[in-house]
């Protein structure tokens, strides 16, 4: 059985609980279980943090052994050099999600630290975005 994980960056706990306009209504905790049911041939753990140095550690614990990591890393994709570093100096491939459409929002959204580095990018497709990078690593 395929074991991924979904790491969350920061204020991403918030969700369904401010902003539902931009993020939606459901908490990611609500999500996960239709996720989970929806792929019950995958193991699918969740961490989510607000603090940068723990999603680099949580990169680093899991990134070799999972088979993949579908990583969004918040606001810390438009900064953080630390975690585009931890996503190459890892073995297991990472898939980068957004749930909005980041080119569609602020210019400084546009940009992130972490696409170089990883096996893909999925955004903009609300919490289906979850879903579809799931998906690519099953075929
Ligand atoms: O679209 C995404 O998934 C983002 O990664 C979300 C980040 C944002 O900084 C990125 O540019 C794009 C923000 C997450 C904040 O989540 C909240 C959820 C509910 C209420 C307030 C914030």
């Amino acid at each position: 059985m395929k074991q991924l994980i979904i790491i969350n960056g920061p204020n991403l706990n918030l969700l369904g609980k401010r902003e539902p306009e931009v993020y939606g209504t459901q908490t990611f905790e609500e999500y996960l279980e239709v996720l989970k049911s929806k792929f019950h041939n995958v193991t699918i753990d969740y961490y989510q943090s607000n603090i940068e140095g723990e999603l680099i550690d949580k990169i680093q614990e899991v990134g070799f052994i999972y088979d993949g990591i579908i990583l969004n890393a918040a606001a810390y994709t438009h900064t953080s050099v630390g975690i585009g570093d931890a996503i190459k100096a890892i073995d297991t491939p990472v898939v980068e999600v957004h749930i909005s459409n980041t080119y569609a929002r602020e210019e400084f959204r546009h940009h992130s630290y972490l696409s170089p580095n990883a096996k893909g990018v999925i955004l903009g497709f609300g919490l289906k975005s979850y879903d579809l990078a799931v998906e690519s690593f099953l075929y």
